[in-house]
Formats: structure tokens, C-alpha cells, sequence
């Protein structure tokens, strides 16, 4: 052992106890981990990528009294599709333009009065708070103030400012949103055509459009990422009862929102089981689907609300990925292509949720828009044996 390494080590466990624990998977850096009052903890490391912006990676949660454990191996936002109704411009804003680099905007302390600011480098990328979420519970007069760790960034693609935010409630839920703000980008005077719109005022309309969003979501829970199944849940009437129907997906599909079978979807563990024998799992809600697009036949994508695929990193993008590589190998297009009939039994698979939002100009649209949310939510099924808390 020379001098060096023999000072090297000296030194490291000098430092070691005022360090604490390093990140297991992630520079210290990117890692986040945050103990909130409820005593829950959420720990993941973040990413800056060109196109999806911020990305999220080992995604562990720890309920006050339970065990420490994965639920995300990888979250991303996968596409923002924005198809106008004139058809003069059908946007793949991800792809097309990226929410990272030059997109991602800087942020100020103005932007986060309550949070810290987590730096890409030397600029400020990402908000990250701790907010009160009002009553986690009440029975009676007995109650619980809730609490969610809360990360934002903002991408400005043409007029528009993006807002991926991603929270992280105390009781293991979790909401992926997307605000839609800035400026409207597209607008005519209405006598030039018989445009698909809204009169703001002035003789200007202001083209009606969607904003169709995709999330890419990788859950490995428990860490166990070959375990994990999708299962399909529907109720029909029957002699004047609900019966429910359950379906366990065995192959890659896509599946859409029902609400006249109030269907719902539920990613769970085969092998992770709560005290009470129940399999471990997170439902899966959409938020917004009083509105969806099914577009014309060169956007197969947006057939369906939902789609789960083999784990394949060929696979990242809803829409636009042929152009992305993956070790010479030419990747599928989008996801209507990437459901091609491959058993999903006892490998990773990928959850691409989706939803949709008309948006329909008005004048309060102008000089600047309000900023518009759209989100689906990730909510604990038998994850814990109660609730989580409960005293
Ligand atoms: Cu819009």
C-alpha cells in the first residue's frame, strides 16, 4: 500500500460520519431525499435529458411504520402531442423539440419562495417543496394534516411554458401533472378562413387544439422488476348488482377509459403481499378523461388511454421514436407499433398512461394563459395493511 492510498483511506474515514450516506444510485447531486413531517420518506434521483426535461429514476418509498421499498424503477414524461383542429400543425413537442436544454428554463428564487432549487450544473432546473395537503383523514374529531414533497421544472416550446410536476403525498400516493400556460400559439383573423376555433375578440380566433400527454412509467415494486402484472378492472350490471371483472394482461395491449364500467387499472406485485395476503399494488387513475383524441390513421398512437409493453430501451417514445437508436437497431415508431403481440408474463414491462385536453381559446386566453393542468394518479392498492397515517 503506498503513501497516497494509505492517506486516501485515512482521510475517507475521517470524513465519512460528516458525509452520511452517500446516493446508492445516483450522484449526491441528483439524489432527493426528503423525511416529511408525517415521517414518510421519498428518496429517487433525477436526470436532466434532452428530450424528456426531468426524468425520475429509483423511485423508493417508506411509510412512517413500513419498510423502505421501490415502487418506480423509471418516470418520464414520453410526449406531448398537440394536433390543432384545421390539421394546419400536429405538434410531438418531446421529440420534435425536447423540454431539456435550451427548453428548460432557468429558474429563480421568485419561482420557489417556498422550496429549494435544484441546479443541472449551474442553472436551476427543478422547484423542489414540501406542501401542506390539508386533511389526510378525519373521523370524527380525530384528524391528520397531509403533506407531499412536490418537484416542478418548466420547458418553454414555442409560445407555450410546460409545467411537469411530480408529487409524492405522505400516504404513498402519487400525482404526475402537466401545466399548460404561457401565450396561445396559433392565431388568424377569422376572415381569412372558416377556421376550427374561437373568437377572442377583434376578429381574431384562436385555433382550437389538444394537448395530448404521455407519461413512460417503469414500476418495478419491491425492486422486483420481472414481477410486476397489469390487471384490467370492470364492473357490468347484472340482476341489479354490480359484478366485477377482472383481467390479468398476458400479452402487450392497449386499453381505454370506460366509465360506463367504471374501469379502473391496477399494476400489482405476484410476489409482494401485504400482512394480510393481499398482493401489493398502485391503481392507476386518469385524470382528465371526459376529453380524449383518437386521431386519423397516421397517429395510431392515440387509439388508446392506456398501453402496457415489454421493457425495451428502443422503446422510450409514444410517437416520433423511430429516430431514436438504440446500438445500430432501427426502433419502432410509436406505441400503436410497440404493442405487437409479446407476452408481458414474468418480464419488465413499461405502463404508458395518457391524457388528454381540449383547449378551446378564450379571451382570458390572452396576453397569457392560465396555466392548465392535466394528470393521472398513482394511488396505493393494498400497498400497506392500513392506513399508512393512521396513529
Ligand atoms: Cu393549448
Amino acid at each position: 500500500m503506498n503513501a497516497y492510498k494509505t492517506l486516501g483511506l485515512l482521510l475517507s474515514a475521517l470524513a465519512l460520519p460528516s458525509l452520511g450516506v452517500a446516493a446508492e444510485f445516483c450522484d449526491d447531486v441528483y439524489s432527493i431525499k426528503v423525511t416529511l413531517p408525517n415521517q414518510t420518506s421519498w428518496d429517487m434521483c433525477w436526470e436532466h435529458r434532452g428530450l424528456n426535461g426531468i426524468s425520475l429514476h429509483h423511485i423508493f418509498y417508506k411509510p412512517p411504520k413500513g419498510k423502505r421499498l421501490m415502487v418506480l424503477y423509471r418516470a418520464e414524461l414520453a410526449q406531448v402531442h398537440v394536433p390543432y383542429d384545421d390539421n394546419g400543425i400536429r405538434y410531438h413537442d418531446i421529440t420534435d423539440y425536447g423540454f431539456g436544454r435550451t427548453s428548460m428554463l432557468s429558474l429563480a428564487t421568485d419561482d420557489c419562495p417556498t422550496g429549494q432549487l435544484l441546479s443541472f450544473f449551474d442553472k436551476p432546473v427543478i422547484c423542489q417543496t414540501v406542501q401542506n395537503r390539508d386533511e389526510a383523514y378525519r373521523l370524527g374529531s380525530e384528524t391528520k394534516q397531509g403533506q407531499a414533497l412536490s418537484l416542478f421544472s418548466v420547458s418553454q416550446i414555442g409560445s407555450y411554458g410546460y409545467i411537469p410536476r411530480w408529487t409524492f403525498a405522505d400516504d404513498g400516493s402519487m400525482e404526475f401533472s402537466v401545466g399548460a400556460t404561457g401565450a396561445l400559439q396559433r392565431i388568424v383573423a377569422d376572415d381569412q378562413a372558416q377556421r376550427p376555433g374561437w373568437n377572442i375578440g377583434f376578429d381574431k380566433v384562436g385555433i382550437s387544439h389538444l394537448h395530448n400527454f404521455f407519461w413512460r412509467l417503469d414500476f418495478d415494486l419491491g425492486g422486483q422488476g420481472n414481477q410486476d402484472y397489469l390487471e384490467q378492472v370492470d364492473f357490468t350490471t347484472q340482476d341489479a348488482k354490480l359484478v366485477r371483472q377482472s383481467t390479468v394482461f398476458t400479452k402487450e395491449a392497449g386499453s381505454s377509459v370506460a366509465p360506463d364500467l367504471a374501469r379502473t387499472w391496477v399494476v400489482a406485485s405476484k410476489t409482494l403481499k401485504n400482512n394480510k395476503k393481499q398482493p401489493m399494488g398502485y391503481e392507476i387513475q386518469l385524470n382528465q378523461s371526459g376529453q380524449r383524441d383518437e386521431g386519423p390513421a397516421i397517429e395510431p398512437f392515440t387509439k388508446y388511454d392506456l398501453y402496457v409493453t415489454k421493457e425495451k430501451s428502443c422503446e422510450l417514445y409514444a410517437s416520433h421514436n423511430a429516430g431514436t437508436l438504440d446500438e445500430g437497431e432501427v426502433c419502432a415508431d410509436n406505441l400503436a407499433e410497440f404493442v405487437n403481440d409479446e407476452s408481458i408474463e414474468n418480464t419488465d414491462i413499461v405502463i404508458w398512461p395518457t391524457v388528454s385536453f381540449y383547449h378551446m381559446p378564450r379571451a382570458e386566453d390572452m396576453p397569457n394563459m392560465d396555466a392548465h393542468w392535466s394528470s393521472i394518479r398513482l394511488t396505493p392498492m393494498n400497498w400497506h395493511n392500513q392506513n399508512p397515517l393512521a396513529r
